[in-house]
């Protein structure tokens, strides 16, 4: 019977042959797929370049990683077709393959890296260690210093937390009205204090915007460089105080125009130290307070220009610096030499520059100075006599003072050491061996002096329960030894620029590491005492102003040497840290007191404030009578100093304003008033990160720029 096969139509119906016929087909293809699979299997893996299959190469290296396994493709095309005619798909391979060897690449880098960073974080303790001997050689040369001493930043915590100390300081209170009445009455000056800063900046603003100082009787502008407006001081005295009194459209109006419109770039001469105080830290204040960029930008052009005033080669003060060109010169009246106030009084504002930019150089070169002052100075326990000479690098002159000349050396001793919180070891040594020097040895004490005080003066103090008048007094101030150090002081002179050293003491006292108790509390007295022979200065005159410098009798009152009244701020400064460390209310009276006199025989009722040529004058003028820039009884300088804004006003101001306004555990006050803040730091990290990024000794030449451009455009949003 034949078999039907379904799969078959029925019109073809199968043969014997089929079945032969059937198995062959199904025989040839099996072989074809065999030789398919052959081909696409074994073939498709192919040899690289080093006749090893690329899978199993890759499988070798990173058989633990199965994400990281090739695709199956083969290298260079199809075997024996050359690779101009390949396919389309071979160029998607070869896409592949280079994919895949990027991939490798990467990889590999991959691999290395963490190799490299096991090594590192293996070996990183010797490498912190080597790094830092290396660059403490660097330091250690150029400071003149010895040992490990790179301590890292503090936290912000920890700078927080620091507290000053506490200052043993117990005179009885003078007063004791009632605590509201006394708050409603500071808030009443402070207001008062504000106005009349308004008083005198409104004038300034209107008269002499842009220009160096106001002439406020002859309501003219002042420039320190005949020809141009000169260097805007006003401005940059006038920017943290401004910001301080919440003056706040003041305060942005100033700094847009000094950003935008007002030209540094003049073509003329200024004294690198009054330009290093007043503008670089008249700006770097005003940028620490407000975090406006375009201050440090400000800053960090100022800076570059006067730091050429230090690129000498011995490291020396070239004394001037040309705003433009950069050229430096001397004042021939110095002869060669460097005043010692001027070689010490740029380091807080230069070292904040270099904190801010990150840049090594400034902190450098005023540290050199520093080094040079220790080193010159070290056999007089740190007082120095006024001048070095400039080609040795030695001390030129055998006239010690603490008043005009040298006052701000002192000062920067004690600043420096409250700046850096204290973590610097060799200033602290400085400032303690110089404080007690100072103590020790130029403090005079003036047994018996009384001043015939006037009709006002006497209702004034009467007024004030200060009870001075036709009193004796003690009076205690830092005097000047000539000739051999060692000797007693030989003149019975005080500077209005002395006065500082009230405040000086002060803080010594109250930031000074390690000082017993006993010291402190010394330090504390003196401070107070010598205050308070400043303040009598003030209230020992007809007009309630100081002299400029008066000379204190044994047996009678100050006798004037200087007799006119500059608008200074020492003594409403060293005032103002009396209140600080004591809150006793009596510094506050004194400030007050000092302010009055101001109002009545310094303002103009126009506007503005002067200083007095006479400070024997009792008639307080009239406002009524004052025509034409004159008054019928007082005769005028005619100046509104531009520290009159940075300092006088704002000591005036602080001295009223709650402490935790500008507190003294975050901010110190450069020797013009502007404030810089505490940081507890080696200063020398900028140093190190500076290496560790330049990979090189620090430079100590500024780039050749043109100064109009940006010299860290990185710091854009870089520090707050
Ligand atoms: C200010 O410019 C600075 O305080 C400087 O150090 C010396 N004195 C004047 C103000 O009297």
């Amino acid at each position: 019977m034949p078999v039907y096969d379904h799969r078959y139509p029925v019109s073809s119906p199968p043969d014997q042959h089929f079945k032969i016929r059937k198995y062959f087909w199904y025989l040839v293809l099996g072989f074809t797929v065999f030789m398919f699979l052959r081909v696409l299997v074994f073939r498709v893996g192919g040899d690289d370049d080093d006749g090893q299959t690329v899978a199993n190469s890759y499988r070798t290296k990173n058989s633990r990683n199965s994400l990281t396994q090739p695709p199956f493709i083969r290298t260079g095309g199809v075997p024996g077709r050359p690779r101009a005619e390949n396919t389309h798909a071979d160029i998607i391979n070869d896409n592949l393959v280079q994919q895949h060897q990027q991939d490798q690449v990467v990889h590999q880098q991959q691999h290395q890296q963490q190799q490299h960073q096991q090594n590192h974080e293996k070996n990183d303790e010797e490498d912190e260690h080597a790094k830092k001997q290396q660059l403490l050689k660097v330091d250690d040369a150029l400071l003149g210093m010895k040992g490990e001493r790179l301590k890292e930043f503090f936290t912000v915590e920890q700078r927080n937390n620091r507290k000053p100390y506490h200052v043993p300081f117990n005179r009885p209170r003078m007063f004791d009205e009632d605590a509201s009445d006394k708050k409603k009455q500071n808030e009443k000056r402070l207001q008062k204090i504000r106005e009349e800063y308004l008083w005198a900046w409104n004038s300034y603003k209107h008269i002499a915007w842009g220009y160096d100082e106001l002439k406020p009787v002859s309501k003219t502008p002042r420039s320190w460089v005949d020809g141009t407006k000169g260097f805007a001081m006003t401005m940059f005295d006038s920017l943290d105080t401004l910001y301080i009194m919440n003056l706040t459209a003041e305060f942005n109006e100033v700094v847009t125009y000094l950003y935008s419109t007002f030209n540094l770039y003049i073509n003329a001469g200024c004294s690198t130290f009054e330009a290093t105080i007043r503008l670089l830290g008249g700006s770097l204040s005003a940028y620490e307070l407000s975090g406006d960029i375009r201050l440090l930008r400000i800053a960090e052009k100022v800076g570059w220009i006067l730091i050429a005033g230090l690129e000498t080669s011995n490291g020396m003060l070239k004394d001037h610096v040309n705003f433009k060109t950069r050229g430096t010169s001397s004042m021939g009246w110095l002869n060669g030499n460097n005043l010692v106030s001027e070689l010490g009084s740029l380091q807080l504002e230069f070292r904040t520059l270099s904190f801010h930019i990150r840049d090594p150089l400034y902190d450098m070169r005023v540290t050199h100075l520093m080094s040079v002052l220790k080193s010159g100075c070290k056999s007089h326990g740190y007082v120095c006599p006024t001048m070095f000479s400039y080609s040795t690098g030695r001390p030129s002159s055998s006239g010690f003072t603490l008043g005009g000349m040298a006052d701000s050396y002192f000062e920067y001793i004690v600043k420096q050491y409250v700046l850096t919180g204290g973590v610097e070891e060799e200033l602290e040594k400085m400032a303690t061996e110089m404080m007690s020097t100072i103590h020790d040895n130029m403090i005079v004490e003036s047994t018996v002096f009384r001043y015939e005080a006037s009709a006002e003066d006497i209702s004034r103090h009467n007024n004030n329960n200060n009870n001075n008048q036709n009193k004796t007094f003690v009076a205690v101030y830092p005097g000047v030894w000539g000739g051999q150090f060692g000797a007693k002081p030989t003149t019975t002179a005080l500077e209005h620029l002395t006065c500082f050293a009230g405040g000086m003491f002060a803080l010594a006292a109250l930031n000074m590491k390690n000082l017993p108790d006993k010291t402190r509390q010394t330090y504390a007295q003196r401070g107070h005492d010598i205050t308070e022979t400043c303040a009598n200065m003030y209230f020992s005159q007809n007009s309630g102003l100081a002299p400029e410098q008066v000379e204190i009798g044994r047996t009678h009152a100050f006798s004037i040497d200087k007799n006119e009244y500059r608008l200074r701020p020492e003594t409403v400064e060293s005032i103002f840290y009396m209140w600080r460390i004591t809150r006793d209310d009596m510094y506050r009276e004194w400030s007050w007191t000092i302010f009055d006199s101001l109002m009545k025989f310094c303002r103009m009722p126009w506007g503005g404030y002067s200083g007095v040529v006479d400070v024997g004058v009792s008639q307080v003028p009239d406002p009524e009578r004052m025509t034409n820039g004159r008054s019928s009884s007082v005769v005028y300088d005619d100046l509104q100093q531009s520290y009159f804004m940075s300092e006088t006003m704002k000591y005036i101001y602080l001295t009223f304003a709650d402490p935790s306004l500008m507190n003294l555990e975050e901010w110190v006050f450069n020797t013009e008033s502007h404030a810089m803040r505490i940081r507890q730091r080696d200063p020398r990290r900028v140093w190190y990160e500076w290496k560790e990024k330049n990979g090189d000794k620090p430079r100590w030449i500024a780039p050749k720029m043109d100064g109009v451009h940006a010299f860290y455009p990185e710091l854009d949003g870089f520090y707050k």
